[in-house]
């Protein structure tokens, strides 16, 4: 099985440049023949600083603005809430670009054919390798290679330069930030850039930031030439790149990023590339192999541009198995222990003004992008969430206070570094009190892919409470009935047909704090703690408002059938399905007729979305097990308009929620989980007859192997942590007893009805 994205020719834009990342640092790997170009990322690199958006006139107007809702003056409601409820600022600030290392070839004709770029994603290194014509060399008597991997074992990213032909290298290199900051002119042996970040939207720039080039030279010479280094009748070059910024918490930015620097320089002196590249491959391995998928044989012959232009005829499947590990890639590359959570980008971001911020929007976006680990076998990439909601807990208590005068934390729709949790961007977008409550829920649900290890649980208990608490301070009692409701709310995003989206009571936030409600009371039953508090969680778990099904037959968004009269009946959010997927209070053999209706919603809806739109709807479909249809949307996904050349999802300009969504669909098409049971290939389209999938995660701690032909599982392996019994559904339905650590095999051919 073939890992590689690979092209004919270089980068011409970002979006067909490779990307290489280790949580930390980032770059984009364009691989042109005369001018090789690193766009680089440190994650911690913002703009802005330490800042706490509270608005003062938040509070003394939400009595109002409640009753304007319940009192269906939406328009009223609207202009009041854009007038007062907003933080301040109103928009957050911004992930950014750190650098540009250049490299400047003297001869730079390749061959023809001779040009392959690729990126293999077992190993995580990015390979360019060409023929150079010209300057008096035979055809392939100089074949140049670049290859570039970020590595996580030695938290840096490498870049070597070697020619076959000895003493016929020679460039210039030379580097660059869109940052205010210098170019430090030293020696020969390497480039420097030390630089401030961007103040934004009244907050000031607090960061100080470093990037330090090393550059090694084999043969030949270097020199210095104002800005650049200049190499000359070299056989190979080694570049080791590092980035570092005084951000320590996103309440400090003391730290010294000189420091930092030299800490880590002093540790690679010693290292050469080949022990580099093996300390680099082995921390890659131990994540990347995990989980290994065959979906049937493909075109691994084309370039992977061709591949996306081909998928739609159904004869490589092998693409969407490649998408499944470019996900897992790119998790791995920008979501580790330690480091900042993937943001709309990931960790890949040229723009001093990127869209949305490349940051971290929670209303669906942020919880996307973490759909895949679980199952795919990558638990570890959770970490920068659970450190991100331990954060939260913090700013979001303060916001909690001062803009609803409740306890526990919040976070609306976005996040950024600082952790600002406010509602931002406007009264249609930002007032949605449950972007935090999701986030819990979703941390929840990972406790159960971990089989709920106790120090886990109590790890994640301190914000789970805190958002519960939050969460009872401000519901509300909906006039004449029983109900509480939250109130000021939206579906995100959607406007309902009364000029605003302000509303009350939602059907995702009640779905939402139903998941909420019911994960704490399993998390303290499970501790043995806060009995009081849980009871009133449930207690008012029992007061949300219940599904509804319109007029349509559809699940409602809201609690009033206003579903057919938005002015957006085709919206890319689905919010009212979270409870179908990610959610599970809705399914086809536990709330069959909630299931007809949410089907119902989904195909009024429609399928076609951009990126993260098309992700969630695969998983929906998956989880309705409709295998044909899944896969024709995600035939939308893997299409030019949706993907890039290097397979980023297109947003346009480009988020990454759709790769991670996509991957995770693919994974949803062939394995189901509760903590009791699994279903194998739920949702298989005709077009993956035969394959296999090893490694795959499922609730209950589980992890499965299993093999299918025909369209019917053969045999599948069980491998549990504990003593427990499995269900396993398989087009027949059996029950193993698995023992802990011992892995049990099932044969499906031999086995009874
Ligand atoms: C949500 C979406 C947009 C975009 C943004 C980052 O607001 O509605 O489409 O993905 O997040």
């Amino acid at each position: 099985m073939t890992h590689e994205l690979w092209y004919k020719k270089p980068a011409t834009e970002w979006t067909d440049a490779l990307p290489v990342g280790n949580g930390r640092l980032g770059a984009m790997v364009h691989g042109g023949v005369g001018r090789e170009e690193l766009q680089l990322n440190e994650s911690t690199l913002w703009s802005g600083g330490p800042y706490q958006p509270t608005n003062p006139e938040a509070l003394p107007n939400l009595a109002e603005v409640r009753a304007l809702i319940l009192a269906g003056r939406f328009e009223d409601a609207h202009a009041l809430t854009q007038a007062h409820l907003l933080a301040k600022p109103y928009l957050q600030m911004s992930y950014q670009p750190a650098g540009n290392l250049f490299l400047d070839f003297t001869q730079h004709e390749a061959i023809a054919g001779s040009y392959r770029r690729q990126l293999d994603l077992a190993t995580g290194v990015a390979t360019t390798r060409y023929g150079l014509l010209g300057s008096g060399f035979e055809p392939d008597a100089a074949q140049f290679t670049r290859q570039v991997f970020a590595s996580a074992a030695d938290d840096l990213i490498v870049l070597k330069v070697s020619c076959s032909l000895p003493g016929a290298l020679a460039f210039e290199a030379w580097l660059d930030s869109p940052q205010e900051g210098e170019l430090l002119v030293g020696d020969a042996s390497g480039l420097s850039y030390r630089g401030r970040n961007f103040g934004k939207h009244g907050v000031p720039g607090q960061l100080s930031f470093g990037i330090d080039v090393h550059l090694r030279v084999e043969g030949g010479s270097v020199e210095r030439r104002g800005r650049r280094l200049v190499v000359r009748d070299a056989t190979s070059a080694l570049f080791l790149i590092d980035m570092a910024t005084s951000f320590t918490r996103f309440d400090d930015v003391s730290g010294d990023p000189e420091a930092r620097l030299a800490a880590r320089r002093s540790k690679l002196v010693a290292l050469d590339f080949d022990t580099l590249l093996a300390n680099h491959v082995a921390a890659h391995r131990a994540q990347f192999d995990r989980l290994d998928i065959d979906l049937g044989a493909g075109r691994s012959d084309l370039p992977t541009d061709e591949r996306i232009a081909n998928f739609a005829t159904g004869d490589d499947p092998a693409l969407a198995a490649l998408y499944v590990q470019y996900g897992r890639y790119l998790m791995i590359s920008s979501s580790r222990p330690g480091t900042q959570p993937t943001t709309l980008q990931g960790i890949w971001n040229k723009e001093t003004r990127p869209p949305w911020g490349s940051k971290y929007t929670a209303n669906i976006n942020l919880q996307m992008n973490y759909w895949l680990p679980d199952p795919a076998n990558l638990p570890d990439m959770m970490e920068p969430v659970i450190a991100l909601v331990e954060d939260l807990a913090i700013t979001g208590a303060e916001m909690a206070r001062a803009h609803y005068g409740a306890s526990g934390w919040v976070m609306h729709h976005n996040t950024d570094i600082w952790r600002a949790t406010g509602p931002v961007d406007g009264a249609a977008w930002g007032v949605w009190p449950t972007g935090g409550a999701w986030l819990m829920a979703q941390l929840w649900d990972h406790t159960r892919f971990e089989g709920r290890p106790e120090e886990l649980v109590r790890r994640l208990y301190g914000p789970l409470k805190g958002a519960v608490q939050f969460a009872l301070d401000i519901l509300v009692p909906l006039p004449g009935t029983d109900y509480l409701v939250t109130v000021p709310s939206i579906s995100p995003e959607n406007r309902h047909p009364f000029g605003s989206s302000l509303c009350a009571g939602p059907t995702m936030d009640n779905q939402i704090l139903r998941d909420l409600f019911a994960a704490f009371a399993e998390a303290a039953e499970q501790l043995g703690v806060d009995a009081e508090l849980s009871a009133a969680a449930l207690a008012a778990r029992q007061r949300l408002p219940e599904h509804r099904i319109g007029k349509e037959g559809q699940l409602q968004e809201w609690m009033d059938d206003w579903d057919m009269d938005v002015p957006e009946i085709h919206h890319r959010h689905v919010s009212h399905l979270y409870g179908l997927y990610p959610g599970d209070q809705i399914g086809l053999d536990t709330t069959p007729e909630l299931a007809a209706a949410a089907r119902r919603s989904l195909e009024i809806r429609g399928d076609e979305a951009t990126g993260w739109g098309i992700g969630w709807r695969i998983n929906l479909w998956a989880r309705l097990r409709e295998g044909e249809r899944a896969h024709a949307v995600l035939q939308l996904l893997l299409s030019p308009s949706r993907s890039y050349a290097n397979l980023f999802d297109a947003h346009p300009p480009f988020q990454i929620d759709g790769n991670f969504g996509g991957a995770a669909g693919i994974l949803e098409m062939l394995v189901q989980s509760t903590e009791d049971a699994v279903w194998l290939l739920p949702a298989l389209p005709a077009n993956w007859p035969k394959g296999t999938l090893r490694g795959v995660r499922a609730r209950g701690g589980v992890e499965l192997d299993f093999g299918w032909d025909n369209g019917e599982v053969g045999w599948v392996r069980v491998l549990s942590a504990r003593n427990r019994d499995i269900t396993v559904h398989a087009g027949r339905t059996i029950r193993l007893s698995a023992l802990a650590n011992e892995v049990m095999q099932h044969e499906f051919s031999a086995s009874q009805c």
